[in-house]
Formats: C-alpha cells, structure tokens, sequence
C-alpha cells in the first residue's frame, strides 16, 4: 500500500503553541493547514520562518482564513481540508482579559470548541473521513483546587477564561462518549518559551529585565508575586498533544513537569541570569491583580509518563536561560535600533 500523507488542520497556528506544533508536525512529514483570523497588520510572526510562498511547487503549509465565532467557515475548511487530525488552539487565552471580556472569552473558549466539535460531527457523517481531536484545556480548570492535581482532581475553575476551558472539556469528553469521536483532552500546565506572548508574566520578565538591563527601560510593573505555576517548555509539550493523537484509545491527560516555583523565584532567576537586582527595579501595578486569583499549581503527569512515554526535558533554569538569552539578543537589537534614531513605541505595554 502506498504512504498517505497525513494532514493536520491546527487553529490558533499564529499562537505561541501553534508555532511549535506546526514545527514537529512539518518535521514528521504531516501536510499542515492552519486557521488564521483577519488582521489589520500581520499576526503571523511566529510561523513566518517556516511559511512557504503558494506559488513554490513543493509546499506543505497552508494557511486559511477563519475564526472560532464563524461556524460556517471553520465546517467549510474542515470539508475542503479533510484533516486526519485536528488540534484546537484557539483562545482568547489571557486569564485577566478574560475578566474584562468575558463574554467574548466564553464565545471563544466555550462556545468555539462546540462548534468545531460540530463541524467536525458533520464532516463524518457525510464523508466517513474519522478525524482525531485535540481539545487545548488547562491547569487553570482546577483552580481553587489544592496540589498536587491530576486528571481526577476536582475543577474549581477562578476566571472566565478557566470556565470556557472547563465547559470546552465537557463538551469533547460528551462528543466522545455519544457520538464515539476520537477526541482528547489535553489538561497542559503554563508552558513558556522565547515565542511565549509578552503579557505573559514569564516573558514579560525575561523581555522588561533584559531591556532594563541595556538602560531601554526603567521599572517592571508587575502584580502577585506569590502565585506559584508548574512551568514547563512549550516546545516538549507540543509533543505531548501528538502522542496524545497516535494512541488506540482516546483518553484525557495532564501534562506537566511536577514542579512548582512562584512569580518571586522566576523574577530571581532570571535576575541572576541578567546580573541584576529586580528588588531595584521591580514595582506593583495593581491592575495586574485578579478579582479571583490561582494560588498554587503543580502537576502529577504519571498517567501521561506511563501510557506516552512522555516525560519534560527541559528544566525551569533552563527554560528561564533560554528566554533571557533570547531577549537579551532582542533588546541589543532594538538598542542598536534606538541608538539610530528609530521609535519603538508599544513596547513596554502589559496585561
Ligand atoms: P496564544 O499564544 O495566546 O495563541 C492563541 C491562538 O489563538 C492565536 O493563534 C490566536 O490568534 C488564536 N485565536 C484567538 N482568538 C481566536 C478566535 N476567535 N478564532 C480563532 N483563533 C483565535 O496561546 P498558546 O499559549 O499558544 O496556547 C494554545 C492553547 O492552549 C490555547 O487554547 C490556550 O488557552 C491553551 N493553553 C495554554 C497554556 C500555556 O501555558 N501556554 C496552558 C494550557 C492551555 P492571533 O494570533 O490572531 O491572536
Ligand atoms: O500569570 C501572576 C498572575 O498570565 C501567571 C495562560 O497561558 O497559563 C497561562 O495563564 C501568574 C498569575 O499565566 C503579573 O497573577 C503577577 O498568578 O503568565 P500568566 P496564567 O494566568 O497562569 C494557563 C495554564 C493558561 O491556560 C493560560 O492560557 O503570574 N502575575 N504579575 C502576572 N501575570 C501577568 N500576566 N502579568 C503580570 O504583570
């Protein structure tokens, strides 16, 4: 029998996860088409060094316009796609923004995940084709609940955001259990890296200390310190959510590395890393605080170490290297810049 090329349909492919998933899933020879919202100015930065011109002969990325509000759309993608896999990334994926547009966030994270679920129901039906589904849920479902967590561990989700997630997890176990979809639930805990958003309070320091560092930038306004996260290096946990998609039975799992450092220990490391006092320079903004706020998470990833082989590779001290090492290069860029008399004026915003 003759090799069949796999296809991926990946929404949120601009996002940082989108990135790293379209980089191992070009790698494992897949044909990847991801979805793309409409944008004023472009929003595809992350994948634009493996994008391919259409118009070369050999190309095995595609880019579709649409959106996780647009039924229609994302039914007519799937039809003229027919992926084997689909991994659903998209999100308004920022805990406090959620609490400013809630609404919005719930249309996305919630709503969005039903109607690809449908769509994807339709797709079936009408063609045979089975799909394999990947739901991107998270660590901030459990929530208020206590560490360690793990796939039986309670949710007690703190946001909209973490709400959305939650009823996009019903909503892929409920397609599996009455419609016998192959559909998982991926629970990730926060994984960060160089292409980590920069209102994310990870890369928000990494990007604020090392411009700090180069005199671009005097202070790092900043929230709650005490929050403790199990952080992990997004580019091992793409791998999880494909091995999650090659097993014979679907099942949830919580990937995570079983470790947990607070907001203080992050800032210290990456302080020492850039050999500089952030008690000088580091100032609270109480607009960063939350209404309900996530006090400690810390995964138990066993179930997906025994039935994946997954385990992380990368350490918190290396994971925090290796974004100062990227931002320390980014800011002598824009200091080279500056020092030329050019402007740069959003940076230094954050959520
Ligand atoms: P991210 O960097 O914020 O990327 C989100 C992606 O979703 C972007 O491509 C964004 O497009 C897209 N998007 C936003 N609204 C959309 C809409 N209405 N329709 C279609 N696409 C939309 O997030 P990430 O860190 O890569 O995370 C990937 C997924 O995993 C998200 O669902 C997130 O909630 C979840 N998650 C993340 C973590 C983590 O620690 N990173 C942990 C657990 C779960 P634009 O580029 O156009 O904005
Ligand atoms: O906050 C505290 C903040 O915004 C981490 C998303 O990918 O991971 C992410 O959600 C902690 C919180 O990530 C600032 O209060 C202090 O306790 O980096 P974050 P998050 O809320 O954990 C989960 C798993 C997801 O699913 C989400 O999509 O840091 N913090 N000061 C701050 N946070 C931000 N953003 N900005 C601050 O100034």
């Amino acid at each position: 029998m003759g090799y069949i090329m796999k296809r991926a349909l990946i929404t949120g492919i601009t996002g940082q996860d989108g990135a790293y998933l379209t980089e191992l899933l070009l790698s494992k020879k897949y044909e990847v088409h991801g979805i793309i919202r409409r944008a004023s100015s472009f929003n595809t930065g992350r994948i634009d060094h493996i994008y391919q011109d259409p118009h070369e002969a050999k190309v095995n990325l595609f880019l579709h316009y649409g959106d996780l509000t647009d039924a229609t759309g994302l039914l007519r993608i799937l039809n003229e796609v027919k992926p084997h896999e689909v991994y659903n990334l998209g999100a308004q994926s920022h805990v406090r923004v959620s609490f400013d547009q809630p609404e919005y966030t719930a249309d996305v994270v919630a709503m969005g995940t039903l109607r690809i679920l449908e769509a994807i129901r339709d797709h079936q039906q009408f063609t045979g084709n089975e799909v394999r589904f990947y739901q991107a849920c998270s660590s901030e479902m459990f929530g208020a609940s206590p560490p360690p967590q793990d796939e039986n561990t309670p949710f007690y989700p703190r946001s909209p955001y973490a709400v959305g997630k939650v009823a996009g997890f019903h909503f892929t176990r409920n397609y599996r259990e009455a419609y016998g979809m192959f559909n998982v639930n991926g629970i990730l805990f926060n994984h960060e890296s160089p292409k980590r958003g920069e209102t994310f309070v990870t890369r928000k320091i990494t990007r604020a200390l090392s411009r700090i560092k180069l005199g671009l930038q005097d202070y790092l306004y900043l929230g709650n310190l005490d929050a403790k996260r199990d952080w992990g290096y997004a580019g091992d946990y793409v791998e999880a959510m494909w091995l999650m998609l090659q097993q014979d039975k679907p099942e949830d799992y919580v990937v995570a590395t079983g470790e947990t450092w607070s907001v203080r220990d992050f800032l210290i490391e990456a302080a020492t890393y850039l050999e500089l006092d952030w008690e000088a320079v580091v100032k609270l903004d109480e607009r960063f605080l939350r209404p309900t706020e996530v006090r400690e998470l810390l995964g138990d990833a066993s179930k997906a170490k025994n039935n994946l082989g997954w385990e992380p590779k990368v350490s918190f001290k290396e994971l925090v290297g290796m974004m100062a090492e990227h931002d320390l290069e980014l800011a002598r860029q824009e200091k080279t810049l500056t020092d030329a008399g050019h402007n740069f004026t959003q940076l230094g915003r954050g959520e």
